[in-house]
């Protein structure tokens, strides 16, 4: 009966063993799953917009056909991550229409614009970077299908760090206006990288429950600590400056300490209002009506050879 499903259920959870597509599990523990997975299945959908925006105007054909691969393995880190949803119970069809009427959102961070082409190697840098801090801890989600989704993620979005810090350094030893650039680029992305680990832990609604059952193994304040950590000396390295005046070392802490993140800005973001959300979405919106007639013709193609059988 249920208690005993319930407690199969908690012993998988506390022995760290993963939850399969097929074992019980309380609902709320789904319902979670799927709202983390489809707004991370989203931010990698709508988070091919910002970089898209420059593959047109890539300044040399190297440069052009990375920035052609990594935006396909946002699309393919997309897919797989639809497909884990899958496995909850919910379609891709209804992840969709969710995303595009707003009822599952996507990462804050995709709101902002990228306004020159210096931010393509900035998104590699911190905004891959964070979602590196974030992910690799996910590989070892409760979760199995999420878990096995996020090693593969991981291999990529590591690769794809790498070329936005090669990017910026070879900006770096160029001209004083392309310094600038950088400069320009970083300043902007600085904050609004931190927020994509979400508000702070007090503020955080989800936390506790998505650790105790494992679907999280470190809180927002945790890993945006860490994502500080491995970037002021990569920062250092690079020759740019972060834009806060509060990053110190702390001896005692073992750590950076760093200012406080503008929460209100963050909020507006993720409400609705940030620079970019209408554009963002109604450009979605017009590539899935764009699309209509290919999946009608799929559709008929699979009724097709489905009554010829
Ligand atoms: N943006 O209680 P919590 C990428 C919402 S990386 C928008 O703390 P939770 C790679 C949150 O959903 C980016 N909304 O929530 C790439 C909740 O609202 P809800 C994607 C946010 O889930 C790079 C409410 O605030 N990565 O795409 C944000 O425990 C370059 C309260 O928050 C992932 O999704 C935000 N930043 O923790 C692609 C990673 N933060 O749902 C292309 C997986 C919070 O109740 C180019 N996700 N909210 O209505 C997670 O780890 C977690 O879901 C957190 C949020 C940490 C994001």
């Amino acid at each position: 009966d249920e208690a005993d499903l319930q407690l199969a259920f908690d012993s998988t959870i506390a022995h760290n063993d993963r939850i399969e597509p097929r074992d019980w599990m309380p609902e709320d523990y789904r319902k979670t799953l799927v709202r983390q997975i489809a707004q991370h299945a989203h931010s990698e959908i709508i988070g091919m917009q910002p970089e898209g925006n420059w593959i047109g105007r890539a300044p040399s054909l190297r440069r052009k056909a990375i920035l052609l691969a990594k935006v396909q393995d946002e699309a393919g880190h997309g897919l797989y991550l639809y497909s884990a949803c899958e496995t909850l119970g919910v379609s891709r069809e209804e992840l969709t229409l969710k995303l595009m009427s707003g009822a599952q959102k996507y990462s804050s961070i995709f709101n902002y614009p990228t306004l020159s082409y210096a931010d393509v190697g900035t998104i590699g840098w911190l905004v891959d970077g964070a979602a590196i801090c974030n992910q690799v801890p996910l590989c070892r989600t409760s979760y199995g299908p999420y878990g096995r989704a996020m090693i593969r993620v991981c291999k990529e979005e590591s690769f794809h760090q790498r070329q936005g810090y090669e990017l910026l350094m070879t900006m770096m030893r160029g001209t004083d206006a392309q310094r600038e650039m950088v400069q320009e680029s970083v300043d902007r992305f600085w904050w609004p990288a931190l927020m994509m680990f979400g508000p702070p832990d007090g503020d955080s609604p989800n936390t506790e429950r998505s650790m105790a059952w494992g679907i999280k193994r470190h809180t927002n304040d945790e890993l945006r600590q860490r994502m500080v950590d491995m970037t002021v000396p990569q920062a250092e390295k690079l020759g740019v400056t972060l834009p806060d005046p509060d990053i110190r070392w702390n001896e005692e802490r073992q750590s950076y300490d760093f200012g406080e993140v503008d929460w209100d800005e963050f909020w507006a973001v993720v409400k609705g209002n940030g620079p970019c959300n209408e554009q963002r979405l109604a450009h979605r919106r017009k590539a899935y009506d764009d699309g209509a007639w290919v999946r009608e013709a799929a559709m008929a193609y699979a009724a097709r050879e489905e009554t010829a059988r």
